[in-house]
C-alpha cells in the first residue's frame, strides 16, 4: 500500500504531537508567553516564510500540470503573508534585518535540500509544513488578543481547505512514487516534525540573546 499523509500521521503520532503541541502555543493561549519570546518567533518566522516561499516556487517548478493551480494560490497567499509579517513587525518595532537563529537556518537548509528530491517528497514536506501550523495554532482553542489574528491566519477555514488540497496532491504523488521516494517522503515528514518542534523551542532559548 502506498504511503499517504494520513498514514504518516497514524504511524508517527508522537513526532507529530511534538510539532503541534508546545508551551509556546499554550502560552499564547493562557497569556503566560513573554512578549520577547513571541517577538523572537515573529522575526524568525518572517525569515522562515521568505525561504519557504522560495521552496514553494521550486515545488511549483516540478509539479504536474494539474497541481499548478493550488500552488499558485499558495504563492499568492504568501505574498500577502510576507506583507502582513512586515506590518506586525513594524507595530512591535522589530528589526527584520536580524540574522537567522541556528534552528531557523537548519530549517531553511532542509527546505533548500528538498529541491534534489522527487516531487512526491517535496509535496509531502510542503503539506506537512503547512499542516503543522494549521493544527498547532488551533489545538489550544480560541487565542486571546494579541494572538487571535495569528491563530486565524493559519487556522481559518480557507487555509484549512488549502492544506487539505496540499494533502490530496501529496497523496496523488505518493500513490505513483517508487519505494525509495516513499521512504524519503517519510523521512522528510519526520524531519519537518522535528524542525517544527525545535522552531517553537527557539523562542525560549534564543530570547535571552541580545541583538
Ligand atoms: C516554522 N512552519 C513554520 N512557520 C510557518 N509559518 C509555517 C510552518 C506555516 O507556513
Amino acid at each position: 500500500m502506498a504511503l499517504s499523509c494520513q498514514s504518516l500521521l497514524q504511524t508517527h503520532p508522537a513526532a507529530w504531537q511534538g510539532a503541534t503541541i508546545h508551551p509556546f502555543l499554550t502560552g499564547c493561549h493562557s497569556g503566560s508567553l513573554q512578549s520577547a519570546q513571541f517577538n523572537t518567533w515573529l522575526v524568525q518566522d518572517y525569515l522562515f516564510v521568505k525561504d519557504f516561499t522560495r521552496m514553494v516556487g521550486r515545488v511549483l517548478g516540478t509539479a504536474p500540470d494539474d497541481h499548478i493551480d493550488v500552488l499558485l494560490a499558495g504563492l499568492g497567499a504568501l505574498k500577502d503573508e510576507l506583507l502582513w509579517f512586515e506590518a506586525k513587525a513594524a507595530e512591535r518595532d522589530l528589526d527584520l534585518a536580524t540574522p537567522p537563529q541556528p534552528t531557523c537556518q537548519r530549517y531553511c537548509e532542509f527546505m533548500a535540500s528538498l529541491a534534489l528530491q522527487p516531487y512526491a517528497v517535496q509535496a509531502t514536506a510542503l503539506w506537512a509544513i503547512e499542516y503543522a501550523y494549521n493544527q498547532g495554532w488551533q489545538i489550544p482553542g480560541p487565542m486571546p488578543p494579541p494572538y487571535t489574528e495569528f491563530a486565524d491566519r493559519w487556522g481559518n477555514p480557507g487555509f484549512t481547505d488549502y492544506v487539505d488540497l496540499l494533502g490530496a496532491q501529496a497523496d496523488a504523488a505518493l500513490s505513483v512514487a517508487n519505494d525509495t521516494a516513499q521512504a524519503r517522503a517519510e523521512q522528510a515528514f519526520l524531519r519537518v516534525a522535528e524542525l517544527e518542534a525545535a522552531f517553537w523551542q527557539m523562542a525560549f532559548t534564543a530570547t535571552a540573546v541580545p541583538n
